[in-house]
């Protein structure tokens, strides 16, 4: 088992403990050594091997039986026993924000709660305000944080759903039935949250086709099976429709089930003022839809045949929009007049800034995470680790910080990598907005990315100050996650975004898009009109591990989202360019 599976495993020993009551030096024996393994910079199997991981710091005796059976098996009886003496619904109340183990062990101790339901009953009964250490406020922010699990729990992050339709279209292309296959819906517009998944298929044959998607490996429940259309639920939750449609039509229901249903709205209302009638079944002229004396019905009729959608759009006098741009947000006008952007793509970024390493919460070491930059072609690499006051994330005191930036700059200088490497870091922003390095350990750095990660808890005026006071230190480079939301976890914090947009713009800063999937800050919404009036943005991976620089697309995508072009991303900037903007030699 891998080093960042076992440090898991003992969080959730830790939180476990703490359920059961047990006493605080125990639980911390777990929690610590958690810790301590993730700050582990060497390889855990030689450490193991060199019987040398009793020597590490936070980690005693115990732990090293157990890190040590996790490590060779995989497997801790430990672990399975306890976790199978406290009740799973105990477990699953741990994912409500503010509902901390010690809080859930008291409900569960003095009103036998032990599920999220009866956990909601109760709260509605108002016996949770009366426990001690809980009060109105947090009875209602259980209740929310209930609300808020059902409804997140109907929806998915798009590189999960990605993933889960990546075989699912796969297998379905590998059927000789199948002329085309494509995954339509939000997933396709690259929506940062995907409620299901769309799948059509062009075919004159689609029993089969059927039979192979609702008998497919992972099914949960099959909860429609028509001939052309069903539908299922998957092992992780996650739903799926498939639509098989004749090979004439497949472009027409391309476009319709892609949506949105908004641009759809637009598209079909364009089709009506030339006289014509827009569907899933193809663009037909007005007088034969359905009804109308004895005309077949649409479905029943052969559309034109085309070998695209740019062909339909173009039977509107539009020119070919993007999936990401059906939105209703102007599309139609831009496509109109012939002035969609011309969307950055993967391949137009050169480089990725706000990297993370072993130096703070990363899991790779400096040259591993260079080594994966050049891997993917990068021509430089900006590394940002925490700052001393994200003490959870072992952060960089100000010696440890000027000894990494030698480091890099030594780097550099052995031509070892092709991959450029600038120093950074991500400083915090603390609660007065001034930030945790001094300035003149600031202006040393090549790359300065400021993010707020504690005292997320104050009113928008306050959090908006914090990050415009940041966005006014003349040594910062970027702002890092605006919002520090978590996408389907935790909603940001409160931020008058038009001001900080104001407040980027004034100073000559850029916005960092944070590329992370669950964060995808600040969001694609924001970002056409801010581009517009000149703002910059970095697409950074922010990633703690080497195969997470390849979030960087996740970033794209939402930029593509927020109509920008290869111009309004800094790092899709030639290196000399970049180090010019970043005053590096
Ligand atoms: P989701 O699944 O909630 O993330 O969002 P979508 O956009 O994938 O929506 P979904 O799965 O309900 O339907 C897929 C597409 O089908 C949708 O984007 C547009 C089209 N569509 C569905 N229902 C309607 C409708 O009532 N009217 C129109 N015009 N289009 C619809
Ligand atoms: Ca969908
Ligand atoms: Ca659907
Ligand atoms: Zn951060």
């Amino acid at each position: 088992m891998e080093k960042a599976d076992i440090v898991d495993i003992l969080e959730e020993i830790a939180e476990l403990l703490e359920l059961k009551g047990e006493n605080a030096f125990k639980v911390r024996a777990y929690s610590g050594g958690a810790r301590a393994l993730e700050t582990l910079d060497e390889d855990l199997g030689t450490v193991i091997a060199e019987e040398r991981l009793g020597d590490i710091k936070g980690i005693g005796k115990a732990l090293v039986e157990k890190i040590t059976a996790l490590h060779e098996t995989g497997e801790l009886e430990y672990f399975d026993k306890l976790k199978a003496s406290v009740p799973p619904g105990m477990i699953e109340m741990l994912e409500i924000p503010g509902l901390g183990p010690k809080k859930i062990k008291k409900v569960h101790d003095e009103l036998g709660v032990e599920s999220i339901d009866a956990l909601a009953a109760a709260c509605r009964e108002d016996k949770i305000a009366g426990l001690a250490g809980f009060g109105q406020k947090t009875q209602e922010k259980i209740l929310a944080g209930i609300a808020n699990r059902e409804a997140y729990a109907a929806r998915h992050r798009w590189a999960d759903a990605e993933a889960v339709s990546l075989p699912i279209l796969e297998g379905l292309r590998k059927l000789k039935q199948v002329e085309r296959a494509e995954a339509a819906g939000s997933l396709r517009r690259k929506k940062e949250t995907v409620g299901d998944l769309d799948f059509l298929v062009a075919s004159t044959e689609p029993a089969p086709i059927m039979e192979w998607f609702t008998t497919q490996a992972g099914i949960a429940e099959v909860t429609a099976h028509g001939e052309t259309k069903s539908s299922i639920r998957l092992e992780g939750g996650m739903q799926a429709d498939l639509r098989v449609v004749p090979p004439a039509q497949f472009f027409y229901a391309l476009h319709h089930f892609t949506g949105s249903k908004e641009h759809n709205i637009r598209m079909r209302a364009r089709a009506l003022e030339r006289g014509l009638s827009l569907s899933e079944w193809g663009l037909f002229p007005e007088d034969t839809r359905a009804g109308k004396d004895n005309a077949p019905k649409p479905s029943e009729r052969d559309p034109e045949p085309i070998d695209g959608e740019q062909e339909l759009f173009k039977k509107l006098e539009l020119a070919y929009i993007p999936p990401e741009l059906r939105e209703d947000r102007g599309e139609l006008e831009a496509a109109e007049k012939d002035k969609l952007p011309k969307l950055v793509e993967p391949e137009d970024i050169r480089g990725v800034f706000h990297n993370h390493t072993t130096a703070s919460d990363g899991r790779a070491t400096l040259e591993e995470m260079v080594q994966a930059a050049q891997e993917l072609g990068f021509d430089y690499l900006g590394i940002a680790d925490h700052s001393k006051a994200s003490f959870q994330a072992n952060g960089l005191d100000a010696d440890r910080l000027l000894k990494q930036c030698e480091a890099i700059k030594a780097l550099n200088e052995t031509k070892q990598f092709k991959t450029f490497v600038f120093t950074g870091s991500e400083v915090d922003i603390l609660s007065d907005g001034s930030l945790d390095f001094p300035d003149e350990v600031l202006k040393q750095l090549d790359c300065v990315v400021a993010s707020i990660h504690a005292g997320m808890t104050n009113d928008e005026a306050a959090m908006t100050k914090r990050l415009v006071a940041a966005l006014e230190n003349e040594h910062v480079t970027m702002l890092g996650h605006m919002t520090g939301r978590l996408l389907l976890k935790r909603e940001g914090y409160p931020v008058n975004v038009a001001k900080v947009i104001d407040a980027a713009l004034a100073n000559g800063k850029i916005i960092e898009l944070n590329a992370n999937p669950w964060r995808l800050d600040m969001d694609w919404r924001h970002w056409h009109k801010a581009a517009e009036r000149g703002l910059l943005t970095s697409i950074n991976p922010d990633a703690h591990a080497p195969d997470q620089l390849a979030f960087y697309k996740n970033g794209v995508y939402a930029a593509r989202k927020g109509w920008l072009e290869a111009r309004h991303v800094f790092n899709t900037r030639s290196l000399p360019e970049v180090k010019k903007y970043l005053g590096v030699k």
